[in-house]
């Protein structure tokens, strides 16, 4: 089917660029006259593939538990007790009771009488339901209209904050952005020295204060030294001391303020990073840390190391704020942009046939 072949090549590019802060969207030729076609064909078609090979490996342990649980059915038909065994696989999968309920009635429904022929039919099925589910989220980077970008990273300790800043940094720097790191975890003298590191490895530079300094101080300085030598992109690493919700109100409140004097505009994107080893409970803490706060979006880190990636769905049903990024590893190019459709394919062991 060529013209399906064509859309799919087609909007990838249009993704990728949309990513792009404004100044650059505005700066740069439209990227499809010319050899559109051709470079497509050899660049973003690889990349695609691969990313996709990636996110295959990296939520390779969800996919396991529903595929095992899938395999189980064929060659039944779906009554009281394959139902039971469904939903015991998609719970086991973390996909949490409401979605795993609602998900075990619809295939009822539609399985009713007939022998399940293959995993695959009943993978596709859920895949279906679910992205009619899913109300339609913009899971795309937010940018300022002008550099620099100011991107706030907050969550609970050992989530995984310092380590996504750091991916993100190499993320935004790969694509050819000026990446400032501000590290605002100043409790910790440690905390310091972690994103430090990250920062001669990914290549970028860090404004970092004395331990015991205030963390909005680093901040300010951060956003004086971006505004005065033109970076693209400001990340702010927090320090994980949230415990509750008014204590994330009180710190983003004060961080954004100062913030604001040199870059009123901003701070244009609050990340809430969510350890996804911790299933339910992330989608909880998503819950509560997102109502009316300011947060912009998720970042779902650790997938590869659980059988809980189902979280991802749950949060995607019961949260208003959209997924926009998910944690792989711990290198600095396991941090991958979500999209739900390619996240569906691999945790139910679809092939990405196009
Ligand atoms: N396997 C895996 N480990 C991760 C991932 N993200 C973070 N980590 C690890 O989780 C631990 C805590 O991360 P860190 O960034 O220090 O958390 P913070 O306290 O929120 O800043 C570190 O050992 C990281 O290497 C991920 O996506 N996958
Ligand atoms: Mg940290």
């Amino acid at each position: 089917m060529p013209y399906l072949r064509l859309f799919a090549v087609y909007r990838l590019p249009l993704t990728d660029y949309r990513a792009l802060p404004n100044a650059q969207r505005y700066a740069e030729p439209c990227p499809w006259p010319l050899d559109f076609f051709k470079k497509l064909k050899e660049t973003v078609v690889g990349v695609a593939k691969k990313a996709t090979e990636a996110l295959k490996t990296g939520v390779q342990k969800t996919a396991k538990v529903l595929r095992g649980g899938f395999d189980l059915l064929v060659g039944r038909k779906l009554g009281d007790e394959e139902c039971e065994e469904l939903r015991a696989t998609l719970i086991g999968a973390d996909l949490g009771p409401h979605l795993a309920e609602d998900l075990v009635a619809k295939a009822q429904e539609a399985f009713r009488g007939r022998a399940i022929e293959s995993a695959d039919q009943i993978a596709i099925f859920l895949k279906d339901e679910l992205k009619r589910q899913f109300p339609p989220q913009d899971a795309a980077p937010l940018f300022a209209d002008e550099p620099p970008t100011v991107i706030l990273i907050v969550g609970v300790n050992g989530s995984g904050k310092t380590t996504s800043t750091a991916k993100l940094a190499h993320f935004y720097k790969q694509q050819g952005q000026k990446v400032l790191l501000a590290a605002a975890d100043t409790f910790r003298a440690a905390a310091v020295e972690q994103l430090t590191m990250w920062s001669e490895r990914v290549g970028v530079e860090i404004v970092k204060g004395q331990q015991g300094a205030k963390p909005d101080s680093v901040a300010y300085t951060a956003c004086e030294k971006a505004v005065a030598q033109k970076f693209d992109l400001v990340l702010i690493d927090t320090a994980g001391r949230l415990h509750n919700k008014k204590n994330l109100m009180d710190e983003l409140e004060k961080i954004s303020r100062v913030i604001k004097k040199k870059v009123p505009s901003g701070p244009h994107e609050v990340l809430l990073v969510l350890d996804g080893t911790t299933g339910q409970n992330a989608v909880r803490q998503a819950e509560v840390f997102t109502e009316g706060v300011g947060v912009t979006g998720l970042v779902v880190t650790k997938l590869d190391g659980t059988a809980k990636g189902g979280a991802v769905l749950a949060m995607r049903s019961e949260v208003q704020v959209p997924v926009k990024w998910i944690g792989l590893g711990e290198k600095m190019t396991d941090l991958k942009p979500f999209d739900a459709d390619s996240f569906l394919d691999a945790i139910f062991g679809l092939d990405n046939k196009d």
